[in-house]
C-alpha cells in the first residue's frame, strides 16, 4: 500500500526567531540558500520531502522524523528551507522541483535528517548534500535520460506473470513468500549438498526453493491460505522432482524439520564455517576437513594466524592486490582476520551513505558518472551482506580504466583494505562477466556520519554505458532469477545473456537495450520489478 503523506505540521516558528549563527555552522550546499537557524534549533526548521525513489518504510520513517523533530513539514517545497531527497542526479530532481529553486535551498539526502534528529540539531547540510550538480556546477555533463533510474519505476502487472512457469524469470517472487520456511529447510538441504560437492543436486534445490519463492498465488493454493499444504498442490509446481516432493511432503505434513540431522552433524559444521571465510569454497572447505580440522582455532594454527588479541590489524589503506589467485595461503590468513567485521550485516542507511560516499570520490575523478546499488539492497533486503554497485558514463571511453583510477583513490584517502580485480572468487563461480570489476573490503571515512571502522565488502561493477542495464540486471540478482534470464534466453531466444550483454547465438550480433525495461522486451519477457526477483531464499 503506498505511504500516505501525513498533513502538514503546524508552523512553529515563532516571530521572535532568532537569526545568529549557530555554534556548528549550518551551510546550505548552495550559496544562493541562506537559512535562518536560531542555534541549534532543528524544531525551526522548515522540510520538504521529495517522495520519489523512497520506499514505503523509509518514507514513514523520514515523516515520523520530520513529524517529531522539525519545525514544519510543507506541501509545497517553495516553503522549505531544507528539501530532503533520495535523488543525486539533476535531470531526474528537475522532474520534481526547479532548478531555479534548487539553487536557493538546502538539498540534503535523508541522512542528514537521521543525523540532524539523533543531534537534536541541525547539521552543516554541506556534509549532507544530495545533488552532485549542486555541488560541483562546473562539471556539468549531459547524461542520456535512458541511463537515469526509472521514475517512476515501471510497475509490475502480477496479473500477467506465470505462476507455474519453469522459469524464475517469469514468477514474481517476494522477499519473503507464505511458504519462507519451507524455502529454509529446503535451503539447508541445498548448501549441504552445495558443500559436498553435488553441484546437479544443489541445483536441483535451488530450482525448487525459486520455484516455492515465486508459487504463492491464490490460482495454485486456493484463495487461503496461501501455504502448501497437500500433495496436489506440490505436483503442480515444476522442477520438483520426486525426492525433494518427497521433502516437501514430509515438512508439511507436520512442519516438523527434516534437517536436525544435517544440521546436527560437525561435518556440515564444520564445512560451514569455514566457507564463511570470503575466499574459501566448498572445495577448500573440504579439504580442511579431510586434513582433520573442524574449528577456527584449528584454521588459525593450520595457517599460522595470530590471536585475535595479538594480530596486527590490517592498516588502513592496505595493499592493494592486483589478483588474489596467487596469494593462496596469504588470502585465506587475511580474510580470517577480517571475518568478524565481514559477518555483520549492513543495513540500508549504511549501504546508501557507502555508495554516495564513492560516488562522491569517482565524480571528482569523472564527472558524469551513473550508478545503480544492485545485489540485495535493490530487490529491498533490509541487511546486505555485503554492497555492489554498477556504474557506467555516457561516454564509453571514460569507463575504461576508471574501475582501477577509482580503486587507487579510494586507496589513496584510505578507504579501503585490500582489492583484487577480476579477482577469481570461488563463491562466485556461476557468475563471471567481462566487465571491469574490483572486489574491495571498504570502510567509510571517520568524515562520514556513518563511520563505525566496520570493514565492509564492497564490489564496484563498471559497464560501458551500451551494456549499463544488462549489468544492473545480472547483479541485481537474484542468482537464480538471472539464471533463469540466461537459460531462458538460450532456450527460447537463441540468446545469450549475461551481465556483459546480450548477442544471439548463431552469428554473435550484439544487442543494446537503452533501459532495463528494454532488456526485458527484448528478451519477450514481462517486466518484474526488483523487489519481486527475489528467487532465492
Ligand atoms: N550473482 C550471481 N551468481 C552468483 C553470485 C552472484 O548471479 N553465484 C549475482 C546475483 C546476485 C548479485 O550477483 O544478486 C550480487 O551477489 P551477492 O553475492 O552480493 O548477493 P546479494 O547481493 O543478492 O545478497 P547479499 O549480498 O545480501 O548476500
Ligand atoms: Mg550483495
Amino acid at each position: 500500500m503506498p505511504f500516505k503523506r501525513p498533513a502538514p505540521y503546524p508552523h512553529r516558528e515563532s516571530s521572535s526567531q532568532s537569526h545568529s549563527e549557530s555554534s556548528t555552522p549550518y551551510l546550505p550546499p548552495s550559496k544562493h540558500a541562506r537559512i535562518s537557524t536560531s542555534a541549534n534549533s532543528l524544531a525551526r526548521v522548515k522540510l520538504y520531502i521529495v517522495q520519489a525513489k523512497f520506499d514505503s518504510s523509509t518514507l514513514s520513517e523520514l515523516f515520523l522524523l520530520a513529524e517529531k523533530h522539525a519545525g514544519r513539514l510543507c506541501r509545497d517545497a517553495k516553503d522549505a528551507d531544507v528539501i530532503v531527497t533520495a535523488i543525486s542526479m539533476r535531470r531526474r530532481f528537475e522532474r520534481h522541483i526547479p532548478w531555479e529553486l534548487a539553487k536557493a535551498k538546502a538539498v540534503v539526502n535523508p541522512q542528514w535528517l537521521r543525523e540532524s534528529a539523533k543531534a537534536g540539531k541541525p547539521l552543516p547540510c554541506g556534509d549532507y548534500a544530495a545533488l552532485q550538480d549542486l555541488r560541483t556546477p562546473n562539471t556539468q555533463i549531459d547524461i542520456p535520460s535512458n541511463l537515469l533510474p526509472p521514475d517512476p519505476s515501471f510497475p509490475t502487472d502480477i496479473a500477467k506473470l506465470d505462476y507455474a512457469s519453469r522459469y524464475a524469470c517469469q514468477r514474481p517472487s517476494p522477499l519473503v513468500c507464505p511458504n519462507q520456511s519451507l524455502a529454509k529447510e529446503l535451503d539447508i538441504m541445498r548448501r549441504s549438498r552445495a558443500l559436498e560437492g553435488e553441484e546437479r543436486s544443489a541445483l536441483s534445490y535451488a530450482r525448487a526453493i525459486s520455484v516455492i519463492k515465486g508459487a504463492h498465488n491464490s490460482r495454485i493454493y486456493g484463495a487461503y491460505p496461501h501455504r502448501i499444504t497437500s500433495a496436489h498442490q506440490v505436483s503442480k509446481l515444476p522442477c520438483i522432482g520426486t525426492k525433494i516432493e518427497a521433502s516437501v511432503m514430509a515438512y508439511t505434513a507436520d512442519r516438523r524439520s527434516q534437517t536436525e540431522t544435517i544440521l546436527k552433524s560437525e561435518r556440515f559444521q564444520a564445512l560451514s564455517l569455514f566457507s564463511s571465510i570470503y575466499g574459501i569454497g566448498p572445495t577448500t572447505a573440504r579439504k580442511l576437513c579431510s586434513l582433520g580440522l573442524r574449528s577456527l582455532d584449528d584454521l588459525e594454527i593450520y595457517y599460522g594466524v595470530e590471536r585475535a588479541s595479538q594480530r596486527p590489524s590490517l592498516a588502513q589503506g592496505g595493499d592493494i592486490v592486483e589478483s588474489n589467485e596467487g596469494l593462496g595461503d596469504s588470502w585465506i590468513r587475511i580474510a580470517l582476520e577480517l571475518r568478524e567485521d565481514l559477518a555483520i550485516q549492513i543495513p540500508r542507511a549504511e549501504v546508501e551513505e557507502m555508495s554516495r560516499v564513492v560516488m562522491d570520490e569517482l565524480d571528482e575523478l569523472e564527472p558524469g558518472c551513473v550508478s545503480t546499488i544492485v545485489g540485495g539492497y535493490r530487490r529491498g533486503k533490509s541487511e546486505s551482506s555485503d554492497v555492489d554497485i554498477v556504474f557506467t558514463h555516457p561516454d564509453a571511453e571514460r569507463v575504461k580504466g576508471l574501475c582501477r583510477r577509482l580503486v587507487r583513490r579510494l586507496h589513496e584517502h584510505g578507504m579501503y583494505n585490500l582489492s583484487g580485480f577480476h579477482g577469481h572468487n570461488p563463491l562466485r563461480n556461476t557468475h563471471w562477466d567481462s566487465l571491469e570489476k574490483a572486489l574491495t573490503v571498504f570502510t567509510l571515512p571517520k568524515s562520514s556520519s556513518l563511520h563505525n571502522g566496520i570493514r565492509r565488502r564492497l564490489d564496484l561493477i563498471f559497464a560501458p554505458p551500451e551494456v549499463y542495464w544488462t549489468a544492473v540486471i545480472g547483479w541485481t540478482g537474484s542468482i537464480m532469477f538471472q539464471r533463469d534470464i540466461r537459460q531462458w534466453s538460450k532456450d527460447k531466444l537463441a540468446m545469450k545473456f549475461d551481465s556483459s550483454g546480450i548477442t544471439r547465438r548463431y552469428d554473435s550480433k550484439a544487442f543494446y537495450p537503452k533501459t532495463e525495461k528494454e532488456v526485458f522486451d527484448l528478451l519477450r519477457l514481462e517486466w518484474i520489478d526488483p523487489m519481486w526477483r527475489n528467487a532465492d531464499v
